[in-house]
């Protein structure tokens, strides 16, 4: 009689070992559960009910091998179900048809290409690339740059102020100036970097924000080389056959100075970035005033120059069709990696 039950219980164990391979599913698998060992239906259970019919001394190995049976089963179980849940149905949890994740890949900023894509045009036409600290003198950023410290863009309220007398640089215009100190004419250099001003967010202002001036010293430079200079800059950069226009301007540093425009590269008589009126406004220039000279002891007589100033994130904006400059400063990669 006990060695009836010990076979069954042997073909129990058997049989899950059968079957538990092909189950496919949970729900199979929960099915095949309760049919080996469910408490109410299952094969161990009525197995269990006929131990106590045994003789009293034949009960314990009975049990024992119950026992046994009921734990290999239930690891066979278990086993089956964290392949299943591995999704693959194989011994490794791998389910090698499921798609790959795609690799997230960074890029340049769309702003910081505009400064690439222009320091190297630069760089061909011979200019070579200058940097400053970021916090700069009252004397470098305005004094030296014939702006006294009454103009309104070095008061309080238009420029971050470190402590008295030190500030966060409101142009790049003070890296020329130690550029001229430093060395003597001839120079022919651009820089690029970032500028601050006191200027609350909006669609066409950020506090900070890029900037690239150039400034050319030499002996006999004219207002024709400030001229085919930045027109040979306006075609290698917008194409062929931009036409560049200087309109007359004011900045404390240059004299005479200019807005300087190029023919709209998106239209050829008028679209919605020139606003209907065939040019693009992309940057200021004009001859270095001599009082500049004068401050880092240059001889004006001997010597003349001519610089320019602009900003990478406006032309980026132009080139782009993006309409507020905060946007390039929002870090939402969604956006940005529509430029990459
Ligand atoms: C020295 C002498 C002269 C730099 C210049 C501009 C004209 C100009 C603005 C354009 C838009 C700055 O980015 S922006 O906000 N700049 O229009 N900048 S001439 O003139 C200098 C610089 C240094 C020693």
């Amino acid at each position: 009689m006990a060695t009836d039950l010990i076979q069954e219980l042997d073909a129990l164990e058997a049989a899950a070992a059968d079957e538990v391979g092909g189950v496919a599913s949970g729900d199979d698998l929960e099915a095949l559960r309760v049919r080996l060992l469910g408490r109410k239906e299952g094969r161990l259970t009525a197995i269990l009910r006929r131990v106590g019919e045994l003789p009293a001394d034949q009960k314990p190995a009975v049990g024992k091998r119950a026992n046994e049976v009921k734990e290999a089963v239930s690891a066979l179980l278990e086993r089956r179900e964290s392949e299943l849940a591995g999704g693959d149905g194989g011994a490794h949890g791998l389910d090698l048809t499921l798609p790959g994740r795609r690799a997230w890949r960074g890029g340049r900023h769309p702003v910081t290409r505009v400064v690439d894509e222009i320091s190297e045009v630069f760089r061909d036409l011979g200019f070579a690339r200058a940097r400053g600290p970021e916090a700069e003198t009252e004397w470098h950023n305005f004094v030296a740059l014939n702006t006294p410290l009454d103009h309104p863009a070095a008061a309080t309220s238009d420029t971050f102020y470190l402590e008295p007398g030190l500030l966060l640089r409101s142009h790049t215009s003070p890296v020329q100036i130690r550029t001229m100190l430093e060395h003597e004419p001839p120079i022919r250099i651009i820089a690029p970097g970032v500028v601050y001003r006191r200027d609350p967010w909006d669609p066409s202002h950020a506090p900070a924000f890029e900037q690239i001036e150039g400034l050319v010293v030499d002996e006999g430079v004219s207002m024709v080389d400030l001229k085919a200079t930045l027109g040979e800059f306006a075609r290698r950069l917008f194409g062929p056959d931009t036409k560049t226009r200087f309109r007359p301007s004011y900045f404390p540093f240059t004299e005479p100075s200019a807005e300087v425009d190029v023919t709209c590269p998106f239209c050829e008589a008028g679209c919605s970035t020139c606003k209907g009126t065939g040019w693009l406004e992309i940057m200021g220039a004009g001859m270095v005033d001599p009082a500049v000279f004068e401050a880092v002891g240059i001889d004006a007589e001997r010597y003349t120059g001519f610089a320019f100033g602009m900003g990478p994130g406006r032309i980026a904006m132009l080139v782009y069709g993006v309409p507020d400059i905060r946007m390039w400063y929002e870090g939402d990669t969604r956006f940005l990696e529509q430029f990459t």
